[in-house]
């Protein structure tokens, strides 16, 4: 790491109730959104480590209103598995470090906010799923985060990204990127193109369903990728649940969705070779099975009636975000190549085509259980 971010992590280290001193930070690279270090610290002899993040705020808009919801959220959890009798609750839910004044953010000099958290340690997180079991643990953790969240007291969360996961708003969006064309790349889009727009009699069901009061709103994450449930290195059980910028108000199957994306399928989200990405069903199942054993409490039978579609529409989506992020030239997430987004958007398209091809059967499972 460069000398001046180091410089710079000393200082933000130092705004926050760290009871050590600071040895050294990393950048760790996971996330498309906000930049995140893990640093060390030497606490009376003892090392101990934190997360210091700084928010993307061209991503969340008012960083105040995310954390007021993060620490919500957090403390909620916290209270209910302490209730529980549940054994190291601060490794089951993220703890909000705050700084000498008492706020769970510093703003910085350049007007940048930063958060810190007490580090999860011996947890491990993974990119893709290997096993069936693991796919299970992921929807067991979400289905249990949105059950322990059903009874937030107080006000409706803030939504810290207005229309997160509002299909018509996403299509408009990208309808509008393809008129644009901005940086010149639609012609070189053009069979993505043609498949996402192929696709709109479909993509409002969900509002619609919502809209006439078939499904309700719920306190959900919105952000279930695969790689934001941390599992125990040594029982492989998923303890606790990460990245909860996008908390809000939500559909549970914005949720189940976006498990059925990052969990169903061996590849990773940027795959070239499509020939491998595909819905798998053995995974899907374990997935299901822990989500409904979580949810059982509150999930609704006419909720439950759109869990694989839920897989079809969030892939869908997700795809149409990185294919408008494309077109617009790469403005909104991280890229590592020039093609990444449209290489994404493939792999997306590919998998919704996989899913609409097995889901009567995947909600046949769901149905069963
Ligand atoms: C972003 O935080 P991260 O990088 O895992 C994005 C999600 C997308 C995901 C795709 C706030 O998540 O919506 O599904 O990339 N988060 C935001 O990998 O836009
Ligand atoms: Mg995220």
């Amino acid at each position: 790491m460069p000398l001046y971010r180091e410089q710079h992590l000393q200082e933000i280290s130092q705004q926050f109730r760290i009871y050590g001193q600071i040895l050294h930070a990393e950048l760790c690279k996971i996330g498309h959104i906000n930049e995140t270090y893990t640093a060390t610290y030497d606490q009376g002899g003892v090392t101990v480590r934190y997360i210091h993040q700084k928010i993307n705020q061209a991503v969340f808009r008012e960083p105040d209103k995310v954390m007021q919801n993060v620490v919500r959220v957090t403390e909620h959890l916290q209270r209910k598995l302490r209730a529980q009798g549940a054994r190291q609750y601060t490794r089951r839910a993220l703890t909000v470090v705050p700084t000498h004044d008492g706020k769970p953010y510093y703003v910085d000099g350049n007007g940048d906010y930063w958060r810190t958290f007490v580090f999860v340690e011996r947890v491990q997180s993974f990119e893709a799923v290997h096993t069936p079991q693991q796919a299970y643990e992921a929807g067991r953790a979400f289905g249990e985060f949105q059950s322990l969240l059903a009874d937030l007291p107080g006000d409706r969360l803030h939504e810290t990204i207005p229309d997160f996961h509002h299909a018509r708003k996403r299509f408009a969006a990208l309808k509008a990127a393809i008129e644009a064309d901005r940086v010149g790349r639609v012609a070189t889009a053009q069979p993505e193109i043609e498949f996402a727009l192929a696709q709109e009699p479909w993509i409002g069901t969900l509002l619609d369903a919502q809209a006439a009061g078939e499904i309700p709103e719920r306190i959900t994450h919105n952000d279930t990728k695969f790689n934001n449930v941390m599992l125990d290195w040594e029982t492989g059980r998923a303890l606790c649940v990460v990245d909860l910028d996008t908390v809000m108000p939500g559909l549970v199957h914005y949720d189940f969705g976006d498990m059925v994306r990052t969990t169903t399928s061996p590849t990773l989200e940027d795959e070239q070779d499509l020939s491998k990405v595909h819905m798998q069903m053995p995974m899907f199942e374990a997935l299901a099975r822990g989500y409904l054993e979580a949810t059982r409490g509150f999930l609704t039978s006419a909720e439950k009636k759109y869990l694989a579609f839920a897989g079809r529409l969030i892939t869908y989506v997700i795809g149409i975000r990185f294919l408008t992020d494309y077109l617009s030239g790469d403005v909104y997430f991280r890229v590592h190549r020039p093609a990444h987004n449209l290489d994404r958007c493939r792999t997306q398209f590919k998998l919704v085509r996989s899913i609409m091809e097995q889901e009567a059967a995947m909600q046949r499972f769901v149905d069963s259980v």
